[in-house]
């Protein structure tokens, strides 16, 4: 069976709590039993991971490796304008991923334009909400048209 793990980086686990104007009112437990239902419905299995610290995203993504987990979902949060050790941790396994951001972050302040992730992602879903998890999950289960 199909096994996509998805991370969330920091704060992403205040979901909507604050901010719903930028982030939207969904919260993350409501995310990841959406997605788990969609990617279940598929005959495929979702692990789901966040975490506020850099290094612990690391060791969940060499451990994707151990327990074969096919494919990535991250939305690394404020880590992609800043973590070396992410993309090196995505290097170092060679698992296909797909990049999410909530927001458009070209239409935020430039330090958020640049992403460590991007150039080695399979693609990216960027600014289209909560449904940005969704047409990643789409896109990994079923790539052709
Ligand atoms: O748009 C995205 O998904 C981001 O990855 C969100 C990050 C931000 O640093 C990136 O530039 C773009 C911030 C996540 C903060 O999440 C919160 C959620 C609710 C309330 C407060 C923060």
């Amino acid at each position: 069976m199909v096994k996509i793990l998805l991370i969330n980086g920091p704060n992403l686990n205040l979901l909507g709590q604050r901010e719903p104007e930028k982030y939207g009112s969904v919260t993350l437990r409501e995310i990841e039993e959406k997605l788990s239902c969609f990617i279940g419905a598929r005959n495929a299995e979702l692990l789901c991971y966040q975490s506020n610290h850099e290094g612990a995203i690391v060791d969940r993504i060499q451990q994707a490796q151990v327990e074969g987990v096919d494919a990535i979902i991250i939305n690394p949060g404020a880590y992609t304008h800043t973590s070396i050790a992410i993309r090196d941790a995505f290097l170092g396994v060679q698992i296909p991923f797909v990049e999410v951001h909530l927001s458009n972050i070209f239409q935020r302040e430039s330090f958020r334009h640049h992403s460590y992730l991007s150039d080695i992602a399979k693609g990216c879903f960027i600014g289209l909400g909560a449904k940005g998890y969704f047409l990643a999950a789409e896109y990994l289960l079923n790539p052709a048209i």
